[in-house]
């Protein structure tokens, strides 16, 4: 199968990882390459995508594989690959475990490709964004994570139920780090054009707000086992198309950010503007005290999050596949 440039490369066939894939082709965006470790799972889920090519109309290609080369020269990387949390693993356990499957991956992109933008969406985000970084060495534009689209999709279809309008006539933001303290922006949030805030009584956003924090939670407590994958997929594709059409559009993104929000040298959401490039600009918006003093916090437990990180100390002797 000739893959044609510029293409996406997924790493991590699961769930997320297999719906982003469905969702690049069945948009007509581009040619995919889908990577897993499991021998013939990527194979297996590629086929059966491309069987569905007639059907949905689309011209895209993909290809499953379990060999890095086939990712080499792709415009974008997302990497899925991961574990999610089972009974009796602790946080920590799973901050191990998936910081040693993200250091393999990305020593992988760095030596196949070099020139790519990395999409992490691996949990926790904001801290393996940052392993990510790290272990590729690339410019900061063209590492970041994806959660704020996501987080903020959620918000809107909830603002949307409420006031019993179309999601997509909803705005919203969300920003800080990708867990419990991330922060809703509702002083930004609007309906039809309307600020929220003159729509909803104070209680009703807070509800609002504390649904979107708890927003992948839900989805966990409903399905038993493995989390959300649909709402992530599109988060994804969004990101990816606003890269690969190079639309300059403003996101909500985990970016490097460099004093911006009084945030300084940790990987953290924020708007920015990405384009071809990557992270072409991180926007500042005015916030309320309140939604200030939110960041603080959540800032506070990133930075602690990366110092257990940096503590694991795994960034050399990584597997590189040859
Ligand atoms: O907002 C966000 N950022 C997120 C994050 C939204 C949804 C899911 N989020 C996280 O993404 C979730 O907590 C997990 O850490 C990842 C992937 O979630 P998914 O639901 O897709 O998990 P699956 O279905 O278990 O898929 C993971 C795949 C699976 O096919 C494994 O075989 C593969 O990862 N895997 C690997 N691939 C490549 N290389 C290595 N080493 C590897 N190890 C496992």
């Amino acid at each position: 199968m000739d893959i044609r440039k510029p293409f996406v490369a997924i790493i991590g066939a699961g769930q997320v990882g297999a719906t982003t894939a469905q969702r690049i082709l069945e948009k007509n965006l581009s040619d995919v390459v889908l990577f897993d470790i499991v021998p013939g799972m990527p194979q297996g889920k590629a086929l059966d995508l491309m069987e569905a090519a007639s059907v949905e109309g689309h011209d895209k290609r993909i290809l499953g594989t379990n060999d890095y080369k086939d990712i080499a020269d792709a415009e974008i990387v997302v990497v899925t690959a991961g574990l999610a949390r089972k009974p009796g693993m602790t946080r920590e356990d799973l901050l191990s475990l998936n910081a040693k499957i993200v250091t393999e991956v990305c020593s992988n992109i760095k030596k196949y490709a070099p020139n790519a933008k990395v999409i992490l969406v691996t949990n926790p985000l904001d801290l393996m964004t940052h392993l990510a970084r790290k272990v590729t060495g690339f410019p900061e534009k063209r590492v970041f994570g994806m959660a704020g689209v996501l987080d903020a999709a959620r918000m809107r279809f909830f603002i949307a139920e409420r006031l019993s309008c179309l999601p997509r006539e909803v705005e919203a933001v969300v920003l800080g780090g990708h867990g419990d303290l991330m922060v809703p922006v509702s002083s930004h949030s609007k309906a039809k054009g309307k600020p929220v805030k003159g729509l909803l009584s104070a209680e009703e956003l807070s509800q609002i707000e504390q649904r979107t924090r708890n927003g992948g939670a839900e989805i966990v407590a409903l399905l038993k086992t493995g989390s959300a994958f649909y709402a992530p997929a599109s988060s994804i594709c969004e990101m990816a198309k606003a890269i690969l059409k190079d639309e300059k559009k403003v996101l909500p993104v985990c970016a490097h950010l460099q004093g911006e929000y009084g945030v300084r040298d940790i990987y953290f959401g924020a708007p920015v503007r990405l384009g071809r490039d990557g992270v072409e600009k991180i926007m500042e918006i005015s916030l309320t005290e309140e939604e200030r003093k939110g960041l603080r916090l959540s800032a506070e437990k990133v930075k602690q999050g990366i110092a257990e990180v940096d503590r694991l100390g795994i960034y050399e002797n990584t597997r590189v596949s040859s």
